[in-house]
């Protein structure tokens, strides 16, 4: 038996030797290496916690103490530590398997929902003052932040409150120095600053002879006086901690079980709030992933490390046996596009490699501008930049531009200033789960004058809505999935044909029904319609496009030529594409603008998703299945709608609810 397979709760971790510590470690590395392999996720963060996560769990006790993982991609060794190591953990990310973020519906040991970056210390903030006021007032909070996520607004923010709402609170920063890439900013560079200092090794030095090598217990009280002032007038840089009331530790070995065990210990005890500034490898224990911290942030799943190079040609390897990327597509044309017109800059918060926008930053790094996780920061910046005459492309993942609603809105659209957002996995995001899901994107837009919204249908229409957005000279917001569901030459790619604002595509002639979709939701029209064919239904279909402004010229043809209209799409059914469609046709009918021509009231089916958080699962299309939005499933509905008694009726079904609804 393996030793991690004793470990049932964190109690077990408590009564191990300090002796098998590092055999435990070593266990979990290779389990993360093989889990991942195969079912992708976070590699490189988890291979770097291994250490900083036991030590954790020695210390303190979970749930009593509350552990608040940022962002929780880094969760894995605690979900193996808190009871979840088992068949539940090698289907992680995957259908019956565990989330592989931090998720309180899962376990106790889970004390936070996290995916986006920046949570931890407002969430630990909230719950020290929670615990101060009606609670014990004596257990532990910590908070768990990666230096990148340190930098982040939203921590700023709570930095900022810390000392106003709680004495006992613990931090601990895991500083690797990577974000996804490389950290950027002066707060990681300050971080450095204190690494790189020459009284480090002293620092840890003088920490080993006052607190010895074994378990101190009480003496660690004794002689915490003497360690503050050794501390203090050791570590000199630390001071910009102490402005927000914290006191300072570190830099302590995070692959130091025993290192890291006396500090925590002594944290315990703090009746101030606290900073631990632990040093960690990102990818520790894997030659790949420590050589490639940011290829190896996050791995497709079936990647077999074993197989990969320790060099570039992997990534290529790896790459050509899936779809192409959008992002890849977009990054090769902004740098095609910079080369032409300075003013054209990429802007990215973080996410270089994931939006494709490594492309721009190798060949033109001053003019790919990663501002660090800030999204809010990104956007204002953004519009500031089209304000001062550049062209910004702003790359971000549906996901993290909710993050900037207010800058969207207030700075970029209320100016009409020409930004174009490339909206990037939008739609649902298999393996991440309700955190990461991008379905959001085209309700929240919808409402914002000047805004323009549109779903491009492959990949030479991305490249086309591209290159006309930068005509447009409008607030502009291209959204697309991850992949284009197709292997294409993205380097080959030319702008092929200008796109009117807000125009439309018949794409199928048909009779009874038109199935209007966006983007990738098109290719399930068409695997619907096949599937109404065969059933004697001969169904049209029309490429949206635009969620904002609609074709209404098109659409009211539509409304003229079909009895019945259905709409699909890869946004939540409020307030999405479907229902902007229903408010078309409402007003027209109103309007009396002849949509109807004397031939009865339309009906109207919406496909999308539903009013709920939709957890993770093995692919996009199991989750769909589970939604109602397989092609059989939209199929059988419109059959349905086509054959009910009462055409003309006008209420709403409740049969459809959550999936389509029909007026
Ligand atoms: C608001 C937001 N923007 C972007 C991301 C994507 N993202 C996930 S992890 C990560 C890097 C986090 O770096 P750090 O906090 O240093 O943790 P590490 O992975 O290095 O341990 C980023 C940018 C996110 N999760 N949330």
């Amino acid at each position: 038996m393996s030793i991690l397979e004793t470990i049932r709760s964190p109690k077990d971790i408590k009564n191990l030797p300090a002796q098998r510590l590092n055999e435990l470690a070593a266990e979990i590395r290779a389990l993360l290496v093989d889990v991942t392999a195969k079912n992708g996720g976070h590699l490189a963060s988890n291979l770097g916690v291994v250490e900083l996560t036991i030590a954790l769990h020695r210390v303190f006790d979970s749930p009593t103490d509350r552990i608040i993982f940022d962002v929780s991609h880094q969760t894995y060794v605690h979900k193996l530590l808190t009871g979840r190591n088992g068949d539940v953990f090698l289907k992680i990310r995957m259908d019956g398997g565990c989330s592989g973020f931090s998720s309180p519906d899962e376990s106790e040991h889970d004390a936070f929902v996290a995916g986006h970056a920046g949570t931890a210390l407002s969430a630990a903030l909230g719950l020290a003052y929670a615990r101060d006021k009606i609670g014990d007032g004596t257990s532990n909070i910590i908070a768990v932040l990666g230096d990148a996520s340190l930098s982040c607004g939203l921590t700023m923010e709570a930095l900022n409150n810390m000392s106003a709402t709680t004495k006992r609170l613990i931090i601990i920063v895991n500083d690797n120095k990577f974000s996804i890439g490389r950290s950027v900013g002066a707060i990681p560079l300050y971080l450095n600053k204190i690494l790189r200092s020459k009284i480090y090794g002293a620092t840890i030095g003088v920490l080993k002879k006052m607190l010895g090598s074994g378990k101190f217990g009480t003496s660690i009280l004794r002689n915490a006086r003497r360690l503050k002032r050794a501390l203090k007038s050791l570590i000199l840089p630390t001071s910009y901690f102490e402005y927000y009331g914290l006191r300072y530790f570190g830099p302590v070995d995070g692959h130091s079980i025993a290192q890291m065990e006396e500090i925590f210990e002594f944290c315990r005890h703090s009746k101030v709030p606290v900073l631990v500034h632990v040093k960690t490898v990102k990818g520790k224990g894997c030659a790949a992933a420590a050589d490639f911290p940011e290829k190896f942030h996050g791995v497709e799943p079936a990647v077999a490390l074993e197989n990969c190079e320790k060099n570039a040609d992997c990534e290529k390897n790896t790459a050509s046996a899936k779809d192409t990327d959008y992002g890849e597509i977009l990054g090769l044309q902004l740098a095609k596009l910079a080369e032409c017109d300075v003013r054209i800059v990429g802007v990215v918060s973080a996410m270089a490699r994931g939006t494709g926008l490594v492309h721009m930053r190798n060949k033109f790094p001053d003019r790919c501008l990663d501002v660090g996780i800030a999204e809010e920061h990104a956007v204002t910046f953004s519009a500031a930049l089209a304000k001062g005459g550049m062209r910004p492309i702003c790359a971000m993942y549906s996901t993290f531009l909710q993050r900037a609603f207010d800058q969207i809105l207030h700075d970029v659209c209320l100016q009409n200033l020409p930004v174009i957002f490339c909206i990037d996995r939008a739609g649902i995001s298999a393996h991440d789960g309700a955190t990461h899901h991008g379905i959001f994107d085209i309700s929240y837009l919808r409402p914002i004058p000047n805004a323009v919204i549109l779903q491009p249908n492959g990949a030479q229409e991305f490249v086309d809505a591209l290159h006309s957005a930068l005509l447009w000279n409008c607030p502009t917001f291209i959204r697309y999935p991850k992949s284009c569901g197709r292997v294409v030459d993205a380097s080959a790619l030319k702008f092929s044909k200008f796109l009117g604002i807000g125009r439309a595509d018949e794409l199928v002639r048909g009779k009874e029904v038109c199935l209007i979709a966006l983007g990738p939701m098109i290719d399930l029209a068409r695997a619907v319609a096949a599937q109404l064919k065969s059933a004697g239904v001969n169904a049209g279909i029309l490429n949206g496009r635009f969620a904002k402004p609609l074709d209404e010229s098109a659409l009211g043809k539509v409304f003229e030529d079909y009895e019945m209209v259905a709409t699909i799409e890869d946004n939540v059914l409020s307030g999405g594409f479907g229902s902007a469609v229903l408010e078309f046709y409402l007003a027209a009918e109103r309007n009396s603008s002849g949509v109807r021509k004397n031939r009865g009231t339309r009906k109207i089916l919406r496909f999308g998703w539903p009013d709920k958080f939709i957890g993770h699962g093995s692919s996009i299309g199991s989750i769909m299945g589970k939604n109602g939005l397989s092609p059989s499933e939209i199929a059988g509905k419109i059959i349905g709608a086509l054959s009910a008694t009462e055409p003309h009726s006008r209420k709403i079904s409740t049969a459809n609810a959550g999936v389509g609804h029909f007026l």
